[in-house]
């Protein structure tokens, strides 16, 4: 049996399977086969197709962060990258106007957020419908989603559904759980909490399933089979925003109907029209977590007026880069002021991780 073969065999007995507290063992073992042949198809595939063409659309990422749009098709994606950047993306009333990437720069608070167009998908975009699988694949490097609706195709779960299918996990938080391979002793299994969703039983079929027969497994969070899968498997973990467009085609009660309809929180605009523009910038970046860093030059003041703008999380090293690509070469050390350290002038060296509001030096090599 080639792959497809087995993954429809799968797909089949699991459709025939009823859910219960006694098939559930049964279950999530196929959905482990399930991921691993669907992984090893994709793979498989790609290597056909060649690096060339590759699975995903080719962009280089620019600026302070990623922000890609993921939307069905006519939702008014580009009319929204034209008004929040200066790009030109072409519009128009018919589907599939847009055939690749458009990349443009918004530019708020001093932060520079590039902003990536992709034409419009469909359900089944993650089975190979169109151009879909190239184009979900684009917000595997996105550091924000921005799931784009219009007031009249409201549906966003289709859209979590078609990430989720190739691997990216929306809104989620990756398992805290580690698996480490050892040479021998079997399978070990360290709960830390009580396990709800999972049994340790399965676990083992799990792992058995990826070859793994000896490890050291530490569960930290009552996980899902899925999650547990996802575990093993390669995913990316990317937040999300629902954008709802074209509002100006209704009037509040109607927005409000579709609040309470999909009970999920989302930025009501008009891309055509400039309603909430600003309130959506806003929203992008806060979402992306910026924090502002002080240079202050070696004896000098430090500049307020124009903090370096770098994502939560960054090291002295992300900065560095950000500042000159030879920076990091000519670096000696830093001095950091503010909350990421004990004291203020603390010396501190490349991969001190920084926090708003610092104020730092770089002191290169004479
Ligand atoms: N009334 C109204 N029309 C809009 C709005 N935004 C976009 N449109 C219109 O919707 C149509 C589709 O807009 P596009 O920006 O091309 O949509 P898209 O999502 O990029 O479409 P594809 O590239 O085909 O996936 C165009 O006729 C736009 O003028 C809006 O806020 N209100
Ligand atoms: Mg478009």
């Amino acid at each position: 049996m080639g792959i497809p073969e087995k993954i429809k065999a799968i797909k089949d007995e699991m459709h025939k399977t009823q859910i219960n507290k006694a098939t559930e063992r049964h279950i999530g073992l196929l959905k482990a086969k399930l991921a691993k042949l669907t992984r090893e198809q994709d793979e498989s595939k790609q290597r056909k197709v060649g690096k060339v063409k590759g699975e995903s659309f080719d962009v280089r990422r620019s600026g302070d962060a990623t922000v890609v749009f993921i939307g069905f098709p006519s939702v008014g994606k580009s009319t929204l990258l034209n008004s929040l950047t200066n790009a030109k993306s072409k519009t128009a009333k018919y589907q599939f106007t847009t055939l690749t990437v458009v990349p443009g720069m918004m530019e708020h608070r001093s932060a520079k957020i590039q902003i990536l167009d992709l034409p419009g998908i469909i359900e089944g975009a993650s089975s190979g419908k169109g151009l879909g699988k190239r184009v979900l694949s684009v917000a595997r490097n996105a550091d924000l989603v921005l799931l784009v609706l219009d007031v009249f195709h409201p549906n966003h779960i289709v859209l979590r559904k078609e990430l989720r299918n190739i691997g990216i996990r929306i809104d989620e938080q990756p398992p805290n759980v580690i698996v480490e391979k050892t040479s021998s002793g079997g399978i070990g299994v360290n709960t830390q909490v009580k396990l709800m969703k999972i049994s340790e039983n399965l676990i083992k079929d799990i792992l058995r399933v990826y070859d793994i027969n000896n490890a050291r497994v530490i569960v930290r969070e009552d996980v899902t089979d899925e999650q547990f899968i996802d575990v093993l498997e390669d995913r990316t973990y990317v937040r999300s925003l629902i954008v709802m467009n074209k509002i100006d085609l209704v009037n509040q009660d109607f927005i409000n109907e579709l609040q309470d309809k999909i009970k999920i929180d989302f930025i009501p605009i008009s891309a055509d029209s400039n309603i909430n523009i600003e309130a959506l910038k806003e929203a992008i970046f806060n979402t992306l977590n910026f924090i502002r860093i002080y240079m202050r030059p070696k004896n000098g003041k430090p500049d307020y007026d124009q903090p370096l703008i770098t994502r939560n999380d960054s090291t002295v090293l992300a900065v560095c880069n950000k500042i000159h690509r030879n920076m990091k070469n000519e670096f000696r050390y830093a001095m950091v002021w503010g909350k990421s350290v004990k004291f203020g002038g603390q010396k501190v060296g490349m991969n001190h991780v920084l926090l708003d509001e610092d104020v730092l030096t770089i002191v290169k090599k004479l």
